[in-house]
This record gives structure tokens, C-alpha cells and sequence, in this order.
């Protein structure tokens, strides 16, 4: 893209990146290609059914409206119907489609099975064979009842009928009662998300923080350095990773291992904010659930009292460890959801997970970036992977490294320091991994008007 691009219509954006759809249910429908015309033909009838942001945007309005009427009539909240509908495809779904620009991303043209070892999966053992397969798109569509979810993704797969070949289906949704919002071990997630210059997407932006470049997020503005292909402006690539989540496991470690303090606060001090959302930094010692949305808070690039340099929402957001201008191009936007079923009563006796497929639950992560290698891929390598990564050389008294990101980290030792504020240097050993990596794969999701004027077959 050498002229510079238009200014940005969020209109054009698939709804998913800047603002995220509304959900109680969601369905990741992993896809192959097998008639690539027939495919580009019948994309013509999909596109109408893709839900934009400003579409998206409207949906979380009437949301906050119902729920504002709701509490000054005193009643519940009653479910109100929706669905959004969004689509990416990976370079080897763009090379059957006959879109064969460099877009100019090695780790997206690789693919996440070609990248898993940096990751630190284990392929061969852990992951799904299906994930192993050629994957050309993903259909994502979400509702806030099971029954239009299912409908909605009929209806699509009516409108591709022969054209795609399902791989694998996912289904996500949000937990039961007042775990909603929370993932399976039980904290508040999707609390911090960047703010988007000159969008407002409804995000909360952290004070005394500049807005990202939108850039960061999309591709072709500001912000995004390389060179593009046209088709390639205001798409976003989509790292999505299906979590495998060992929940008795982790609560089972907590006990056994917080000799000093209480195991919700050393699950507190793993993560980095109590169960509640609550920043360990601003409330260290309880869980206090009106700072659970705070943001207001960094970390002091000389302690680990009051947050482990490992704590999980400091290794993927150093507040205080690392200037925001230099954190602005690691910035991603999560947009994941629970899967599979609460923890019955006979796992946590037996502190395991029942071994059965069915009862599998976890997180089926999603994020966006325009980079890979400066976003998912460099956070999950560098940072949570690394030991020795935020530094630690301003800490006083002097502690060794940090370790590794307890919660998504991958190597050996698995370890970290700091986990008990009284004890900054002692090791706190870890050696099982609560979260187990089953699949996943890169993709890209175009801008609604790369899909009309490239994707789709013209009609002469
Ligand atoms: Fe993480 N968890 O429950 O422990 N995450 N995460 N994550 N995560 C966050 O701010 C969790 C994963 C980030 O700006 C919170 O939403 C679990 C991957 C980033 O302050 C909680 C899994 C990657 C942030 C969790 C998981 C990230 C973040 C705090 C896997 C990227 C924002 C609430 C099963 C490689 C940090 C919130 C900030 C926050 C958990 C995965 C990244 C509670 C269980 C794979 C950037």
C-alpha cells in the first residue's frame, strides 16, 4: 500500500477484532476448502450475514440499555437474542482461493503447527490430530442461546453446502451463575483489553496510557510498518489456541503448596489479580471486588512484594517493567471463551481430571494483532516462555529470574520466584502444566470490502 489509506470506517472491519461479539455461545468451525470457485461463489451470500463492528457496537448498546431499564424496574435481566457471524482464513486457505500476494507475515504463512515448537507445544503428544490437518478457514459464530447458535451455523453451511469440508468444531460458553466471565480456574478474564486510537470500541483504555495505533491492530495503518497487498487493509491476523485446562490439578497445587499463605492468594499471585479481577498490586493482601475492572495500576520494576515478576499479567503486560511505548507493539486484543463442563464432584475428590473427552474443559483463546511475530507469537516465546523476562536487575534486594509465566509458560524448570511476597528469592516449583495446548492455528480475517472485491468470484 504505498498511498496513504482512506481514513478507517469500523463499518468495514469484521465485528470481532475492535469491539467483539456479543456471546453467551460461541462456535469456532474449523474448515477446508474443496471447490474453491463454488466457494468464492457462495461467499457472495455469506458476506451479508457478517456482523461489522458498528453492527457489533450496536448489539453491546442494547445490552447496556436492557440492563440499565432492568435495574431501575427491579427485574432480571432477560436474554436477549442475537448472533454474529465472522470468518478468517490461513495462507493455506488463501493459496486455494487463488489469492497469492505475499501478505508478508512468515509466521502466519508457516502456519501454527510449523510454529509450535517455538510456542513450546508438544505436538506429538498433546495435540489434536485434526489440528495436524490442512485448515483453510475458520467460521466463528456466536448467540446468546445454544439453539440460535446452532441454527445460525446450519444456515451457513447450507449457503457453502459441498464447497467446505469440516475439520473441527469447537463449542465455547460462558460459565454457569457468577462464574460468568470467568474461566475455568476461576478468575475474571477479558478485563484488560487496549484501546484503539480514534475507536471508540467500548474497551477499557488503561490511565496515563496512549491509545495503540490502529495500526497495531489492523493492517495498512498506522502503525504497521510492512508493506501490504491492498486486499490486506483493515484485516487483522487471528491466533486462535484450543487450551486444554487441568482445574482440579491447579486447585489441588494451590492447597498443597501455599504452606504461608492462604491458596487464593498464592492463585492470586500466580495470575496477578484475585479471582475477583482485583490487581494484586492495589489490594495484595485480600480479594476486594470493587477494584475488580481497576486498571489504574503498574508494577514497581524494583519489587516483586507486592506481584511476582512471573505473575502472569505481568508477564504479558510489564506496566511499569517496560515503557508503554515500547509494550504498544506487543498489545493484543483477547477475544477467547470457556469450553466443556464445570468440575464434578468426583475430579475434585480425586484432585484429577476426569480422563474421559467429554469432560475436557479450558479456554478456546482467541486474540488479533497485525503482527505475530510482535504479538501472540513473541508474547507466548519471549515473555512467558523466557526466565529471565521482565528484567530483575533493578530489583532490591536482588532476586534471580523470574521464571516462567506459571499459567501459560512452557520449559524447563518450570518454576518461578516470588510467589510468597515474605520470601522474594524462594522457588516455588511447578513441575505439572495446568494448561495444556491442544491445537490451533493462524489466520487471517479480511476487511469486509477485501472480501466483496477480492475474495469473492465476480460474476463475469
Ligand atoms: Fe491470559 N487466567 O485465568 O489466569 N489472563 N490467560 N493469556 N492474558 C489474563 O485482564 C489466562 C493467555 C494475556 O493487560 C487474566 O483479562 C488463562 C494466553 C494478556 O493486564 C487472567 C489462560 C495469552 C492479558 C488470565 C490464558 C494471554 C491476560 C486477567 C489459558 C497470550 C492482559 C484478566 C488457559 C499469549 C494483561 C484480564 C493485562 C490476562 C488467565 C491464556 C495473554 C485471569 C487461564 C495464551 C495480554
Amino acid at each position: 500500500m504505498s498511498t496513504p489509506p482512506p481514513k478507517l470506517d469500523i463499518k468495514n472491519v469484521q465485528g470481532d477484532i475492535l469491539e467483539g461479539l456479543g456471546k453467551k455461545h460461541q462456535v469456532f468451525h474449523f474448515f477446508s476448502i474443496r471447490d474453491a470457485t463454488n466457494f468464492r461463489r457462495n461467499l457472495r451470500a455469506f458476506i451479508p450475514l457478517i456482523t461489522d463492528t458498528t453492527e457489533a457496537k450496536k448489539f453491546h448498546q442494547t445490552i447496556k440499555e436492557a440492563k440499565k431499564e432492568a435495574s431501575l424496574i427491579g427485574k432480571p435481566l432477560e436474554l436477549l437474542e442475537n448472533s454474529g457471524v465472522n470468518i478468517s482464513f490461513t495462507q493455506k486457505g488463501l493459496l486455494a482461493l487463488g489469492i497469492n500476494d505475499d501478505i508478508r507475515d512468515d509466521i502466519f504463512k508457516a502456519g501454527m503447527l510449523k510454529d509450535a515448537p517455538e510456542l513450546g507445544d508438544k505436538t506429538e503428544v498433546d495435540w489434536d490430530p485434526k489440528f495436524k490437518k490442512d485448515i483453510h478457514g475458520v467460521i466463528i459464530v456466536t448467540a446468546n442461546s445454544k439453539a440460535i447458535l446452532d441454527a445460525t451455523l446450519a444456515g451457513i453451511k447450507v449457503i457453502f453446502l459441498a464447497t467446505i469440508i469440516d475439520v473441527k468444531t469447537l463449542f465455547g460458553h460462558t460459565r454457569p451463575g457468577p462464574e460468568d466471565g470467568h474461566e475455568h480456574f476461576g478468575f475474571n478474564d477479558g478485563l484488560t483489553q487496549p484501546a484503539v486510537k480514534d475507536v471508540d470500541a467500548g474497551v477499557i483504555k488503561e490511565p496515563n496510557e496512549d491509545p495503540v495505533r490502529q495500526g497495531i491492530v489492523l493492517l495498512g495503518r498506522e502503525g504497521d510498518d510492512v508493506p501490504r497487498p491492498t486486499w490486506a487493509l483493515d484485516g487483522s491476523f487471528l491466533a486462535f489456541r484450543y487450551l486444554k485446562q487441568l482445574v482440579p490439578e491447579f486447585d489441588n497445587f494451590l492447597e498443597t503448596n501455599a504452606l504461608h499463605i492462604p491458596a487464593d492468594m498464592l492463585g492470586a499471585r500466580l495470575v496477578g489479580r484475585w479471582k475477583s479481577g482485583a490487581p494484586v498490586v492495589l489490594t495484595p493482601t485480600r480479594d476486594d471486588p470493587t477494584l475488580a475492572h481497576a486498571q489504574d495500576f503498574a508494577f514497581n520494576p524494583a519489587s516483586q512484594e507486592k506481584c511476582p515478576f512471573a505473575a502472569h499479567i505481568r508477564k504479558t503486560n510489564p506496566r511499569g517493567d517496560l515503557p508503554s511505548t515500547v509494550r504498544e507493539t506487543r498489545r493484543i486484543i483477547r477475544r477467547g471463551i470457556a469450553f466443556g463442563p464445570e468440575v464434578r464432584d468426583d475430579e475434585r475428590k480425586a484432585k484429577k481430571s476426569s480422563q474421559d473427552p467429554l469432560w475436557e474443559r479450558g479456554l478456546l483463546f482467541a486474540c488479533y494483532q497485525s503482527n505475530l511475530g510482535n504479538g501472540f507469537h513473541f508474547m507466548q516465546k519471549q515473555w512467558a516462555n523466557n526466565r529471565a523476562f521482565p528484567p530483575t536487575g533493578a530489583a532490591n534486594p536482588p532476586v534471580p529470574d523470574a521464571g516462567i509465566d506459571p499459567i501459560i509458560g512452557v520449559g524447563a524448570p518450570r518454576d518461578m520466584v516470588g510467589a510468597n511476597a515474605a520470601d522474594p528469592t524462594k522457588v516455588l516449583d511447578f513441575s505439572q502444566q495446568w494448561v495444556v495446548p491442544k491445537g490451533g492455528e493462524y489466520f487471517f480475517s479480511p476487511s469486509i470490502p477485501a472480501l466483496n472485491n477480492t475474495f469473492v468470484l465476480p460474476l463475469h
